[in-house]
């Protein structure tokens, strides 16, 4: 929590010092990955501010794009995907549009592990800023010179304290790494259920698991990566942990449309 409140007053102090805020989303789920805390602090100081929703090579190109209209409304808005490439030009051109003035100062921001710290590398066309599948990578602050035009901002990845005290959420949010949990069997069940809510073939695609019992689900694929205990029955901890990463690391997806 200590470390938390530290990451805010990173993100604060940045926001207040850049000419233009990113905030980074997870196209996967954008409710729950926009940070309106984020959105306030932009508001709060009078900079401007781009939702950038990133990992759009996870999520088909309709929903991408109704949602860039649904968010457009708030905020200018667009997708990207950042490991792919795909996009830059257009973010140049809009951060261009939206900088009150050049050289500019970017503050990128957003959830832990959505992509952070990638934008800045593909915004600088080579590496520059540490990236990991497992959230929490970035510690501090890092100031990038990408462009002779363009600063970049990296920062941590901040979960609005609110959030910050059910574990379930935070694995939705891909904002905790399996390795942190204590028990991640519950919250492993929790993240199953909405996959299957919102993407029922997931797994059969991912793992060829065909069950939808999230239970059944976790068994199938602890028995299929042979994560065994003695006795021959399935280490459930083992195999949580798994489907954690998977849904960090993009390998299980899933996406659904804005709301009318
Ligand atoms: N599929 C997909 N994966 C991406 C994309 N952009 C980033 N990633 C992956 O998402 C993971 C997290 O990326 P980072 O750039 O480290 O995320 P971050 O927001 O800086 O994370 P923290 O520093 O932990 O807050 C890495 O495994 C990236 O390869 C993308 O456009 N598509
Ligand atoms: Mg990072």
């Amino acid at each position: 929590m200590i470390e938390a409140r530290k990451a805010w007053r990173t993100v604060r102090r940045i926001i207040e010092g850049s000419d233009l805020v990113l905030e980074v989303l997870d196209a996967r789920d954008p409710v729950e990955t926009r940070n309106r805390r984020v959105e306030a602090l932009s508001r709060r100081y009078g900079r401007p501010l781009l939702v950038v929703l990133n990992k759009v090579d996870l999520v088909p190109f309709e929903v991408a794009l109704s949602w860039k209209k649904h968010l457009g409304k708030e905020w200018p808005t667009i997708f990207i995907s950042a490991k792919h490439r795909m996009g830059t030009r257009r973010l140049y051109r809009w951060i261009k549009m939206l900088a009150p003035r050049l050289p500019a100062k970017v503050a990128v921001v957003g959830y832990p592990n959505v992509g952070k710290s990638t934008i800045i590398n593909y915004l600088k066309g080579r590496h520059a800023a540490g990236t990991s599948p497992m959230p929490g990578f970035t510690r501090g602050e890092m100031l990038v010179a990408a462009k002779s035009w363009l600063y970049v901002m990296d920062t941590p990845g901040v979960v609005p304290p609110e959030e910050a005290t059910s574990e379930e959420l935070l694995v939705i949010k891909g904002a905790v790494g399996p390795h942190e949990l204590d028990d991640p069997v519950p919250p492993a069940i929790s993240l199953i259920k909405r996959i299957l809510y919102f993407n029922p073939r997931a797994f059969r695609d991912a793992y060829n698991i065909w069950s939808t019992e999230p239970e059944e689900i976790l068994e199938a694929y602890g028995k299929a990566r042979g994560l065994m205990l003695r006795g021959g029955r399935v280490n459930l901890d083992a195999a949580a942990r798994g489907i954690i990463k998977d849904w960090i690391r993009g390998k299980l997806s899933y996406h659904y449309p804005p709301p009318e």
